[in-house]
């Protein structure tokens, strides 16, 4: 989803926030002037109109903001702006109107969708007309010069390059100047951003207090079922489980790259610049693996190229994970997806790449928005995407205030969780692998892949939304977005800013989920869960054996759990929904441990007599 919002609708496509309804509804009418409503039934029929309304408002916001990402010009982006303001106007109203039942007794399932209307909006907007329509067009505008973003040259004259360019410079070249050019080529498209950015943070400011929180992260930090400042120790309590084998990996990589780029460009004891990972975030580094594969000339399994020669196209990447859920039992996606998708980069105009997954309707009208490429990269992306796709399936028939995940990591790790089960033997089973033979360096080399992917994001995901919260609370001043942005870079990834950074710059707003407001705590909560999710199913599947070889492709026992947790939605606490599937009610990172121990017991050798750290 895009959506990222208030209700998801599309998971990481609407930057989740509350529809708004019509005319006719009553939510919208005057709330101060209504007469105190003080009855349960009365609570019940206001959820349901609530329910009603939202739905079609955000149907209308949705289908917008489709238009918008598939074909980003001022238009659309006004349209998009639009529909978002008569949404967030209605929300406004519906949750104040909504604190009149506060303090009566009324149905567990109707006071769960009073709180979730109240904590789910992800945009909060002032009630001020005037200063709704600037948040929306802030937004827009935000969104669309990322869409839109590209780099000319630092002469200005061409060629230019968009985001897939540059990125596959950094995925593909090791050499040090041109991964320079590409990672400061794209930060020339944020500057622009900053004064929008600062106005953004004032106006959901704004609209958070109107509804009785403190300031926006405290609303972004009330919606996983316990107070603010629990959740952020929950976050640091995690972040500590995984943290000693992010230490590990990270001690591994810069010594490798230290050797191949030299000590004068890779400190041995120093932090690893931030272009040589290969990503432009340096949040995921898998492109690296042929830098640092611990056991050269082993059949290490190169997944790209297998796909490559099996001839896959796009159609083939989304069906090849379609076929991995119907496996499990799981309905196949609904004919209007493959007629209303969007796989492949259109060449005539502008569009958000950036992957996302939509229920457009909240009934079943199921999109992806990608531009896929044929790499192993994208087939974990794509498996990913199908996860929210299967949640909005199972819980469509919900009202909306329970069509969501039951926490927003919980969302963002269904895909994952199922795309774990890509082992070796998967691929041959499916004919895209020949033959792997099975021993202890081969198996290191495959998870030194999977950690690249997996463990080195975990700083990333957490960082992001620290960086927010403080932005948001005050704590950090927009005089120093930029220098506290590389602090928290440096703290918890051990990574700095290949050149000097300096307030000019903002370069927060050259990731995609800062200028589309997209929350990302999600993210962090979601490399932890997909592992507890994994063990789950395998467990449910009867898997013996190490974890890292569990794969739950056909079994439909691990189907049958992974459906009862995704019809929930967000209808049950999520520890109600954790432990339906896992047995626990408690986040934990001892699943992903457990699978990376026989990396980590290479890593924990090779790193022997070096000091690690930064
Ligand atoms: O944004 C996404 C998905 C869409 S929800 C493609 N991800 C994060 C990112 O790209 O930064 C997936 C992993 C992290
Ligand atoms: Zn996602």
């Amino acid at each position: 989803m895009k959506r990222t919002s208030l209700l998801s609708a599309s998971f990481l496509a609407l930057p989740l926030a509350l529809g708004c309804p019509s005319a006719q509804s009553g939510a919208g009418d005057d709330a101060n002037a209504a007469p105190a409503i003080k009855t349960p039934a009365e609570a019940k029929t206001f959820v349901e109109r609530v329910n009603k309304d939202l739905k079609e408002l955000w149907t209308d916001w949705s289908r917008a903001e489709w238009v918008k990402s598939t074909y980003i010009i001022d238009d659309t982006e006004l349209l998009a702006a639009r529909a978002n303001e008569r949404q967030l106007e209605y929300a406004g109203k519906a949750i104040k109107e909504a604190t009149r039942f506060n303090g009566i007794d009324v149905d567990p399932a109707v006071r769960r969708q009073l709180d979730l209307l109240r904590r789910s909006q992800t945009m909060p907007a002032p009630s001020d007309a005037a200063k709704r329509k600037e948040l929306t067009e802030i937004a827009a505008k935000m969104e669309g010069i990322y869409g839109k973003g590209e780099y000319c040259g630092a002469d200005q004259k061409g060629p230019c390059r968009d985001l897939i360019q540059l990125s596959k410079v950094l995925a593909e070249s090791r050499d040090y100047e041109a991964t320079l050019e590409a990672w400061k080529g794209w930060r020339t498209i944020s500057p622009s951003m900053r004064p929008m950015y600062q106005r953004f943070v004032e106006l959901t400011n704004e609209g958070a207090k109107e509804m009785g929180f403190a300031n926006l992260a405290e609303l972004w930090k009330s919606n996983y079922d316990m107070t603010p400042d629990a959740f952020e120790a929950e976050t640091d309590r995690l972040w500590n489980q995984v943290k000693p084998l992010y230490d590990q990996l990270h001690c591994e990589v810069r010594a490798r790259l230290s050797k191949h780029y030299g000590a004068d460009k890779v400190a041995p004891e120093g932090m690893i610049p931030a272009h040589l990972l290969g990503n432009m975030w340096a949040q995921e580094w898998a492109k690296i693996y042929p830098l640092v594969e611990p056991y050269k000339g082993q059949a290490s399994i190169d997944v790209t190229k297998a796909l490559v020669k099996a001839k896959f196209d796009h159609m083939k990447m989304v069906k090849t994970a379609e076929g991995f859920f119907t496996s499990m039992g799981l309905d196949p996606l609904p004919p209007t997806f493959w007629e209303r998708s969007m796989f492949v980069q259109p060449k005539d105009r502008k569009v958000v790449c950036h992957a996302s997954a939509w229920d457009v309707t909240f009934s079943n009208d199921l999109r992806l928005k990608m531009c896929i490429k044929i790499d192993a990269e994208d087939l974990i992306t794509v498996h990913h995407e199908l996860g929210h796709h299967y949640y909005f399936m199972y819980y469509h028939t919900l009202p909306v205030l329970f069509q969501n995940g039951a926490n927003d990591g919980f969302h963002e790790a269904i895909g994952d969780a199922v795309a774990l089960s890509i082992t070796p033997s998967y691929l041959k089973k499916i004919g895209v692998l020949g033959e792997v033979p099975k021993n202890e360096k081969n198996l290191v080399n495959l998870q030194m892949q999977d950690a690249l992917e997996k463990i080195a994001f975990l700083p990333f995901g957490k960082l992001i939304d620290q960086w927010r919260w403080d932005v948001f609370s005050g704590k950090t001043a927009p005089a120093d977005y930029n220098k506290a942005w590389w602090a928290l870079r440096e703290k918890y990834q051990g990574v700095k800013a290949p050149v000097e950074r300096t307030e000019a710059d903002f370069d927060p707003g050259a990731k995609y989920h800062v200028p589309a407001n997209v929350p990302y705590t999600r993210y962090f909560l979601a490399r932890v869960l997909q592992f507890q999710f994994h063990k789950a199913m395998c467990q449910a599947a009867g898997h013996q054996g190490p974890l890292h070889e569990c794969s739950v492709y056909g079994n439909r026992a691990a189907g049958e759990k992974l459906e009862a947790m995704l019809k929930l939605g967000q209808s049950k606490p999520w520890p109600e929904a954790l432990e339906a599937m896992t047995g626990s009610k408690e986040m934990d990172a001892s699943a992903l441990v457990e699978y990376f121990q026989p990396l980590m017991k290479y890593l924990e050798e090779q790193n022997k007599g070096r000091k690690c750290g930064w």
